[in-house]
């Protein structure tokens, strides 16, 4: 058994880590402040290559897997939410043509979502259709050798800047969720608008929007896998995705954590440094600890997935430990940061706010209990 990095793993995060300085930190504060989408942030990760890991080189990517990917996201993570954000889920739409695209369709959208700098989204969501995802009401109605796509998509995740949407629409009403197919649908497509654009509490950069279509007209080859397979599709490109979020969660806890390590070392009270007070020791203590062991459930979900091997409960239980984790650690930095913590000069208060989400979106808390304690009783 080992437990530790490649010397690959290891130089990647390097480089991420390094990224994440230069061009994410400075950048945190001002883009979360305006709720501005980091285009440029963006354009030089696909320059980078971040934007292509998981994909073969063949079509554009930069190679690599999920723990290359978990380890870039957990290093933007320490510096900004929504950055890490935004990658995690640029990876959602590629992984989903890598895994169930034609040959043509590979060799179409990956070049351009990988190396190519288009951006893509992940449409699953809907007003009534939440944590009960089979509940989707969007429908797909055959027309020719077109679809025609009609109904509104809500919080999806770059949404507005997406080329590339993946929308989860009933092909056969009547089957219900087993009805659900995947289709691609491109910006600029007649019928195909953004609506309403959220103001949030956390995440502000990353942007979530409202997706509308009203007969929405698209050839029947942008059909993604099988007609009436779409449930699992999402299900199965969920379960990657919340590995995902589970290192934005661990990055917010590290990167907290490392704030508050160096903010005890200098901030004086009592005629010394406060690093040297029990009770905040006792803190950091407890958030090293509680982030170390949601490193090592995140990273060996991530692991198993992978090689191939079978991960959903693993990833639920690396979201959900990570996230609450990550709560609970960016509180308590803000705690120990005092009055400066809830200051917006200081990081600490959008990393607060930035790990809430990580809690709620890609299934909440609630449904991942669901998920493992399906999976541990049978
Ligand atoms: N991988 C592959 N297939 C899966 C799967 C998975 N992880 N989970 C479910 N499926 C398949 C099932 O095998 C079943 O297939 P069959 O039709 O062949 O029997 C089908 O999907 C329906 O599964 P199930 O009966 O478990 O569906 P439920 O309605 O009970 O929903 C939950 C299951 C609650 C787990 C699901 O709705 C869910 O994950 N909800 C949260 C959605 C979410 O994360 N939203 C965030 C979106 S992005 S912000």
């Amino acid at each position: 058994m080992q437990l530790s990095f490649s010397p690959a793993e290891e130089k990647i995060r390097e480089v991420a880590r390094e990224f994440a300085l230069k061009e994410v930190a400075p950048l945190a504060e001002e883009i979360d402040k305006q709720g501005r989408y980091p285009m440029e942030t963006v354009q030089k990760m696909v320059k980078v290559g971040f934007t292509g890991i998981g994909v073969p080189e063949e079509y554009g990517g930069s190679g690599g897997d999920e723990v290359t990917k978990a380890i870039v996201v957990e290093e933007l993570a320490k510096k900004c939410g929504s950055t890490a954000a935004i990658l995690s889920i640029q990876g959602i739409l590629a992984q989903a043509i890598l895994n169930f695209g034609t040959e043509e369709q590979k060799q179409f959208y990956l070049p351009q979502l990988t190396s190519g700098g288009k951006i893509g989204a992940f449409a699953l969501t809907e007003p009534n259709a939440g944590s009960d995802a089979g509940a989707v009401r969007t429908r797909a109605v055959k027309d020719g050798d077109d679809y025609v796509i009609t109904g509104t998509k809500c919080f999806i995740t770059s949404g507005g800047q997406a080329d590339y949407v993946l929308v989860f629409a009933l092909t056969e009403p009547a089957k219900g969720l087993r009805g659900m197919s995947a289709i691609l649908v491109a910006k600029g497509t007649p019928g195909f608008s953004v609506g309403k654009v959220e103001d949030k509490m956390g995440i502000r950069a990353s942007e979530t929007v409202e997706l509308i279509f009203d007969n929405c007209r698209v050839p029947q080859s942008n059909l993604l896998g099988k007609e009436g397979k779409g449930f699992s599709i999402a299900m199965i490109l969920l379960d990657g995705a919340r590995i995902g979020v589970a290192a934005q969660a661990l990055g917010l806890a590290q990167g907290a954590l490392d704030e508050s390590v160096k903010y005890m070392k200098e901030r004086s009270q009592f005629g010394g440094p406060i690093a040297r007070l029990q009770g905040l020791q006792w803190y950091i203590a407890e958030m090293a600890t509680k982030t170390e062991a949601a490193r090592w459930l995140m990273y060996r979900a991530a692991s198993l997935k992978a090689q191939g091997l079978p991960h959903s409960k693993e990833a639920a239980m690396a979201k959900l430990n990570a996230s609450e984790n990550a709560r609970f650690v960016t509180n308590l930095a803000l705690q120990i940061h005092g009055g400066y913590g809830f200051m917006t000069d200081y990081p600490l208060e959008r990393m607060l706010r930035d790990a809430k989400i990580t809690e709620i979106y890609e299934g909440t808390s609630e449904i991942h209990k669901v998920v493992i304690s399906r999976a541990v009783l049978g």
